[in-house]
């Protein structure tokens, strides 16, 4: 049996129960057009494309956003739930079990692959050199060690058994392949489609080589995360997956990918990247495709801003325990910008707290530092801060030609230049001028009475 509530279907359901899903009705199709419904829907809601020209299995997409997250997860829609679930997956981590009740092995398709065939893969940006697949969890093993890895990247359809990877150099799965070169074996991969937003962000944690980001997820549902054997290789994926893609990399070959949409919203060129054969395609009855809009959009921003505050949290709280939260902001796209708040910090602590989010994330390039009395995911709240705390000639600092990753949208010979803005409260600051705070929480509390613009909250 898997286990409830970890897959996609639990989390619609619960999105369909509390209002968060948009169902469209109308034909749309694969070419952009899907795209172009994801990029102008406002309210973040999930959406469930039900008539995909060409095909009969229903699209989904922005199964993420904070609060999708939230409902699904069973946590309280703050900064504090969040950070505090994610961190608790990382920190009491929960080893996955195999299953044998696999819904994803329901239908399995070994003699005839044909990845369009079988999936309404899409394209995105007219540019790009095709019909990416955005969604898919890659899991692979440490060829040494046996570990796994899961992590998400692009696949770009270049035939009916064959797909491209892209990969950065500094993740995991490209350490993964390059030790699998050197010692001469093949790399298997197992593509997972179709997931629940907690595997989503867990496989997105910066975490160290060899830390099975499945653990993480269990350690979110605080059960083990059920997962079914790969049918013509050794690579697991969750159980419930709807859609699971079997493949391993062809040894040397690469792929001229062309233009690229990258966080930042603008086209990159990253040249060749590696091909993989695909084996096998399996997946649930009636399986539902669930999609990512890539480039600068919110649900990509998301999984990886919500996946990295957490661990540059724990980076920071290493070097400052003062640390109370770690906001990864929309404006930087989910990666470059990051504020960070302080409890009662010493001198010095908030430049020591920006050093340890540079240096615990390539792409984290512009580090906020304020008091725990600022909300940090209120950029209005954050630019008072600035506006109200810093002075420009003394808390303001740049350190140039740091290394990065190639994603950034202003690399230079791989590095970057990052920035500090300590925006913390002088002992001499000006006082708050503040409400008595015991009739600020009696107005709270007794919020209904007072019949304001009625049926808003406080
Ligand atoms: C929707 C989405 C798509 C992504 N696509 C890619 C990609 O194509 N290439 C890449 O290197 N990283 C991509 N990432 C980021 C990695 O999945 C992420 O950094 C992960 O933590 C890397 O894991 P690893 O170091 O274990 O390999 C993507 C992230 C998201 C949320
Ligand atoms: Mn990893």
């Amino acid at each position: 049996m898997i286990a409830t509530g970890q897959d996609m279907r639990s989390a619609l359901k619960i999105l369909s129960e509390n209002q968060r899903i948009t169902t469209v009705k109308g034909e749309v199709d694969t070419n952009f057009e899907l795209a172009a419904v994801l990029a102008q829907t406002r309210d973040r809601k999930a959406v469930v494309f039900e008539n995909v020209k060409g095909y009969s299995i229903p699209v989904i997409g922005d199964l993420v956003d904070r609060e999708n997250f939230a409902l699904t997860c069973g946590i309280e829609n703050t900064l504090a739930a969040s950070l505090k679930f994610i961190n608790n997956g990382i920190e009491n981590p929960i080893p996955s079990i195999l299953v044998n009740d696999a819904p994803c092995r329901e239908v399995v398709i070994i003699d005839d692959v044909d990845i369009m065939k079988h999936i309404p893969v899409t394209t995105f940006f007219e540019k790009e050199a095709g019909y990416y697949i955005s969604a898919g969890l890659i899991v692979a093993k440490d060829p040494e060690t046996k570990k796994r890895n899961v992590s998400m990247n692009r696949l770009l359809v270049l035939g009916p058994d064959k797909l491209m990877i892209g990969m950065s150099p500094s993740h995991h799965l490209h350490i993964l392949l390059e030790k699998a070169k050197k010692l001469n074996k093949p790399l298997e991969v197992s593509i997972s489609l179709g997931n629940h937003p907690a595997t989503l962000v867990a496989a997105n944690a910066y975490v160290d080589l060899g830390f099975d980001e499945f653990d993480i997820a269990g350690g979110m549902f605080n059960k083990p995360l059920g997962l079914s054997p790969g049918i013509t290789i050794d690579v697991e994926v969750p159980s419930g997956s709807e859609i699971v893609i079997e493949a391993e990399f062809i040894p040397g070959e690469l792929y001229e990918e062309g233009l690229v949409s990258e966080f930042h919203g603008m086209y990159v060129n990253y040249g060749k990247s590696p091909v993989l054969r695909v084996k096998a395609i399996t997946h649930r009855k009636n399986p539902m495709y669930q999609v990512i809009l890539p480039g600068r959009y919110h649900e990509h921003f998301i999984i990886g801003a919500m996946a990295i505050e957490t661990t540059t949290f724990r980076h920071i709280r290493a070097a400052v325990p003062r640390v109370k939260e770690v906001y990864i902001t929309e404006g930087g796209m989910g990666r470059s910008h990051c504020v960070v708040s302080l409890s009662n910090p010493r001198v010095g602590e908030g430049q020591k707290a920006a050093f340890a989010a540079f240096a615990h994330s390539n792409l984290t390039k512009q580090v906020t530092v304020v008091d725990d009395d600022i909300r940090i995911d209120d950029a209005v709240d954050v630019e008072w801060a600035i506006a109200a705390r810093m002075k420009a000639h003394r808390d303001i600092f740049i350190v140039p030609g740091v290394r990065t990753d190639r994603a950034d949208a202003v690399v230079e010979n791989g590095t970057v230049s990052k920035i500090g803005i300590i925006a913390l409260r002088e002992e001499t600051a000006l006082p708050k001028a503040e409400i008595p705070k015991e009739i600020m929480e009696k107005v709270k509390k007794e919020w209904s009475t007072y019949k304001v613009g009625e049926g808003s909250e406080c």
